[in-house]
C-alpha cells in the first residue's frame, strides 16, 4: 500500500475543550486519507482526556501516537493556581523537546497543527520543522478577532508594555465588525491590574498569529459569517493568515469507545427514553468549572421551580480526578429528594453528544464553552448560556447574535455572584417556551449539516488544503 501523500502532526494541549476539537479535526483529515501523527502530553490532566485519547487511538490504529513526556514545572515559577493554566505552561516549557521526536518521524510532515495555546513555543522551533504551521483555535470567530485585535491595541499604545485594561474603555470596537465587545464581556484576566500570567501568554501569542500559515476554527459561515469574513478580509488585523471555518466539527465513533468509563450513560439514556419529546432541560456548566457551593442550592431550587424535567451534570471540583464529595452533602437530604423527584443528577463525565441528540432534550443550560455550543447547534437544540469565565461571554454574544440561544447577561460571571432560583427558573422557562428560538435552532441545524456534508464548506477547505500540501 503506498504511503498517503499528506502527513499531518497534531500537538494537543490540555482540557476537553481543546482535546475534543483537535481529535475531531484529525478524524476529518483521516477520512480524507491523510496520515496522522498525534502527539499528546503526558501525563494528561484529567481522566476524561486520557480516556478520549485511548478511544481515538483504538478507533484509528493507523495513527502514530506519541506520548510527549513533559518536564515537570516548578509551580513557584508561575503565578497561578489554575491546574489547567499550570498544564499549559508545563507543555509550553517542554515544546523545545519536540525537535528530536519530530525529526525521528518516518515520513516528513506536510503540516503541523497545534493547539492555540502553543503558538509562541511552536514558532520558536519552526525552523527545525520544515513545514507550515497551523493552529486550531478552540473558541468562536468572535473570540479570535478579539485575540487578534488585542495585540494591535497593545502595540498602538505608547508604553513599551501597556496593560490592556488601560485602553479598553466601555467597549472594544473592532474594525470590520458592527457589534463591539463590551468591557463586561472581556475575559477577566485581561482586565486585572498588574502582572498576570494568562494575559501575558495570550498577548505574546496574539502578536505571533501573523507568522502562522493558517488558523482552523470550529465555526461556519451561517453561524458567524460576519466575524469570519472580517478576519479573512484583513479588516481586523492586516496580514492575518487564512482563517478556515471548518466547522461544525462533529462527534465521531471513537468518542463512544470509552463508554465503559462513562458508566452512567446507559441509565441516563433509558431515563431520557421515558421522557416526552423536547421536555427535558439538560444542564452542564462544562468540564473545567466547579459550580460554587453557594450557587448549587439555588440551581437546585431553580430547576425544581422551572417545571420541566432535567438532567443536571454537576461538577464540584475543577479536575475530575479530585471529585469526591456527593451532591447530597451540599444540598441536604430534603432538597436532594425533591431534585430526584423532578430530574436526574450526574457527577460523572457524560457523553454529551448522545444527550444533546436525544429527542427528549428540549433545551441546554450551558456555560457557553464553544464546543458545547457547536454540539448544540448541530443537534438543533436551543441554548441558555450562563458564562462562568474566560471567553464564555464572547461566545454567548456570538450565539445570541445568531438567534439560536439566549444569554442571561444580567447574571454576570457564574463565579461572581449567586443567582437566585427564581431567576434561573424564569430564564429556563423563557428558553423552553420560545418558539422563535426553536425554529432558528432547527434552521441552523440544517445549515450545519450542509456545511459538513458533501460539497459543503468543510469539504471544500479540506480538499483545497490537501491539494496545496501535495504541491
Ligand atoms: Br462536562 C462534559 N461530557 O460531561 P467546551 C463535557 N463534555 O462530553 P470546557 C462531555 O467536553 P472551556 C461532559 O461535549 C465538549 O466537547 C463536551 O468543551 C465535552 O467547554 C467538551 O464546551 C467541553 O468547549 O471549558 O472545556 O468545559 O469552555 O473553558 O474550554
Amino acid at each position: 500500500v503506498p504511503e498517503p501523500a499528506v502527513h499531518l502532526a497534531f500537538l494537543i494541549s490540555a482540557g476537553m475543550g481543546h482535546l475534543n476539537p483537535a481529535l475531531r479535526l484529525a478524524a476529518v483529515f483521516l477520512r480524507y486519507g491523510c496520515k496522522v501523527t498525534l502527539i499528546t502530553p503526558k501525563p494528561t490532566l484529567s481522566l476524561a482526556e486520557s480516556n478520549l485519547i485511548s478511544g481515538f487511538c483504538s478507533s484509528f490504529p493507523q495513527v502514530t501516537h506519541i506520548d510527549f513526556n513533559l518536564t515537570p514545572l516548578d509551580p513557584t515559577e508561575v503565578n497561578s493556581d489554575d491546574p489547567f493554566f499550570l498544564q499549559y505552561e508545563t507543555i509550553r516549557r517542554s515544546v523545545h523537546l519536540l525537535s528530536p521526536i519530530l525529526s525521528s518521524l518516518s515520513t516528513s510532515l506536510s503540516a503541523f497543527i497545534v493547539d492555540v495555546f502553543l503558538i509562541s513555543p511552536i514558532l520558536s522551533i519552526a525552523e527545525k520543522l520544515f513545514c507550515p504551521i497551523y493552529i486550531y483555535f478552540t473558541s468562536s470567530a468572535r473570540m479570535l478577532y478579539f485575540i487578534a485585535y488585542v495585540s494591535v491595541l497593545a502595540d498602538s499604545d505608547s508604553d513599551a508594555q501597556p496593560h490592556p485594561s488601560t485602553f479598553i474603555g466601555d467597549a472594544v470596537q473592532i474594525p470590520g465588525f458592527t457589534s463591539p465587545i463590551p468591557r463586561s464581556s472581556v475575559p477577566p484576566p485581561f482586565l486585572l491590574q498588574g502582572s498576570n500570567s494568562f494575559q501575558r501568554m495570550i498577548m505574546e501569542d496574539s502578536r505571533k498569529l501573523l507568522k502562522l500559515d493558517g488558523v482552523f476554527i470550529n465555526s461556519f459561515e451561517e453561524l458567524e459569517g460576519e466575524a469570519l469574513g472580517a478576519l479573512n478580509e484583513g479588516k481586523v488585523v492586516r496580514g492575518l493568515p487564512p482563517v478556515y471555518g471548518i466547522g461544525p466539527l462533529m462527534a465521531c465513533e471513537f468518542e463512544s469507545v470509552d463508554q465503559g468509563q462513562r458508566g452512567s450513560m446507559s441509565w441516563i439514556l433509558e431515563w431520557l427514553d421515558e421522557q416526552a419529546e423536547g421536555s427535558v432541560v439538560y444542564v452542564s456548566l462544562g468540564s473545567r468549572t466547579e459550580t460554587r457551593k453557594e450557587q448549587i442550592k439555588d440551581m437546585a431550587l431553580g430547576l425544581i421551580e422551572c417545571g420541566y424535567s432535567f438532567l443536571w451534570v454537576v461538577k464540584l471540583k475543577k479536575v475530575d480526578r479530585e471529585e469526591e464529595e456527593g451532591l447530597e452533602d451540599v444540598l441536604g437530604s430534603e432538597l436532594m429528594s425533591k431534585v430526584r423527584e423532578k430530574g436526574v443528577v450526574v457527577k460523572e463525565f457524560v457523553d454529551q453528544m448522545k444527550i444533546l441528540g436525544h429527542p427528549a432534550v428540549g433545551g441546554f443550560v450551558s456555560h457557553g464553552g464553544w464546543n458545547s455550543i457547536i454540539e448544540t447547534v448541530w443537534e438543533g437544540v436551543p441554548i441558555l448560556t450562563w458564562p462562568q469565565n474566560g471567553d464564555q461571554k464572547i461566545t454567548s454574544e456570538a450565539i445570541r447574535m445568531s438567534g439560536v440561544g439566549i444569554w442571561a447577561d444580567e447574571w454576570g460571571w457564574g463565579t461572581e455572584k449567586v443567582v437566585k432560583g427564581k431567576e434561573i427558573a424564569k430564564r429556563i422557562k423563557e428558553m423552553m417556551s420560545n418558539e422563535c428560538l426553536r425554529v432558528k435552532a432547527r434552521e441552523m441545524k440544517e445549515a450545519a449539516k450542509k456545511a459538513c456534508g458533501v460539497g459543503g464548506s468543510c469539504e471544500v477547505i479540506i480538499k483545497g488544503l490537501i491539494e496545496e500540501w501535495k504541491r
